[in-house]
C-alpha cells in the first residue's frame, strides 16, 4: 500500500519534472517544496541548512541514549524493587555519590549541547562578506522585495489568484505559487534585512533553514547561500491576520548570468535603465 502509494508520488514527480522540461527549456525545476509522506527535514539547500541538520543528527544521538537509559532504570527498578522480591524497604534517603553525579551529568550534557547549539545561531545570524543585500518586507498579506544593489527596484510578490490557481503550471504548486517570486543567484551570499510595513509576519523558507520574524520598526538579519537552480517555497510563520494562509513566499534561485538578465529588465521595466540600446537623436538638453 504504501509502497504502491511512494511511487505514485514518485510517478507525480516525474511527470512534474518532465513537464517542467517540455514548457521551457529555462523553466527551473521545483527543488524546495514539502511532499507526501515526507518524514525528516527538507533536503537542504544552503550551508546554513545543511549545519541545522547537523546539529539535528547530534541532538538525536544525545536524546535517545538518555531515553533508553532512564527506560532501562525505571525497567530495572521495576523488577528490582517489586514487593515480592523486595518486601522490605530500605529507609535509605541520602547518597552524596548519586545526587552529585545527577547533577553534574545533566550540566555536562546540557553544555554538550550548548556550544554546537550558541555557534550555530551566531553562523546564522549574521552575513559575512555578503556580494549582496535583499530587503524583504511583510504586507498583510503579501511580500515585497527590495534590491538596493541593483538599483533598489521592488518585486511585489502575491498569491496566485482564484482565477489563475486553476490553470496552474508544473512550477506552481497550488497555495504556494505567487505572481512575482524572489529572483536570487545560486553561489552568492545574500543578506536578508527583514522588517515589516504593519503587523509582524514570518520570512520562512524550511529548505534554506531561514526563519527570520519580521516586526515593524526593526530590521532583523539573516543570510541564504543556494546552492542550487529552482523554485523553493514557504510560508509566512507569524500569525498576521486573516489574510496569514494566503502569503507564501517563492523564491527562484537562478544561475549568475540569467539572475543579471532579469536585473536589466526589472531595471528597464523600473525606468532605471533606457529601454533601448539606441542613443537618442535628440539629446537631453543642457543647461
Ligand atoms: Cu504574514
Amino acid at each position: 500500500m504504501i509502497g504502491k502509494r511512494v511511487l505514485g508520488i514518485w510517478g507525480v514527480l516525474s511527470a512534474i519534472a518532465g513537464l517542467g522540461v517540455a514548457s521551457s527549456a529555462s523553466a527551473q525545476p521545483v527543488v524546495g517544496i514539502p511532499h507526501e509522506w515526507q518524514m525528516d527535514f527538507p533536503a537542504p539547500y544552503t550551508p546554513l541548512m545543511v549545519k541545522v541538520e547537523q546539529l539535528h543528527d547530534i541532538l538525536l544521538v544525545i536524546i535517545t541514549v538518555i531515553s533508553v537509559f532512564v527506560l532501562f532504570l525505571l525497567l530495572y527498578a521495576m523488577w528490582r524493587f517489586h514487593a515480592s522480591r523486595n518486601p522490605t524497604a530500605t529507609a535509605t534517603t541520602h547518597n552524596t555519590f548519586l545526587e552529585i553525579a545527577w547533577t553534574i551529568i545533566p550540566i555536562l550534557i546540557l553544555v554538550v549541547i550548548a556550544i554546537p547549539s550558541f555557534r550555530l545561531l551566531y553562523y546564522g545570524d549574521k552575513a559575512v562578506d555578503a556580494a549582496m543585500t535583499i530587503k524583504v518586507t511583510g504586507h498583510q498579506w503579501y511580500w515585497s522585495y527590495a534590491y538596493p544593489d541593483q538599483g533598489n527596484f521592488t518585486v511585489e510578490s502575491r498569491i496566485l489568484s482564484e482565477a489563475d490557481r486553476v490553470k496552474l503550471k508544473p512550477n506552481q504548486p497550488r497555495l504556494l505559487a505567487v505572481d512575482e517570486e524572489m529572483v536570487v543567484p545560486i553561489g552568492t551570499t545574500i543578506r536578508i534585512i527583514g522588517t515589516a510595513a504593519d503587523s509582524m509576519h514570518g520570512w520562512t523558507v524550511p529548505g534554506f533553514g531561514i526563519k527570520k520574524t519580521v516586526i515593524p520598526g526593526r530590521l532583523n538579519e539573516g543570510w541564504i547561500n543556494v546552492t542550487k537552480e529552482g523554485y523553493y517555497f514557504g510560508q509566512c510563520s507569524q500569525i498576521c491576520g486573516n489574510g496569514h494562509t494566503y502569503m507564501p513566499i517563492a523564491v527562484r534561485a537562478l544561475a549568475k548570468p540569467e539572475f543579471d538578465k532579469w536585473v536589466e529588465q526589472k531595471k528597464k521595466s523600473a525606468g532605471l535603465l533606457p529601454t533601448t540600446d539606441v542613443a537618442s537623436a535628440t539629446p537631453p538638453a543642457t543647461r
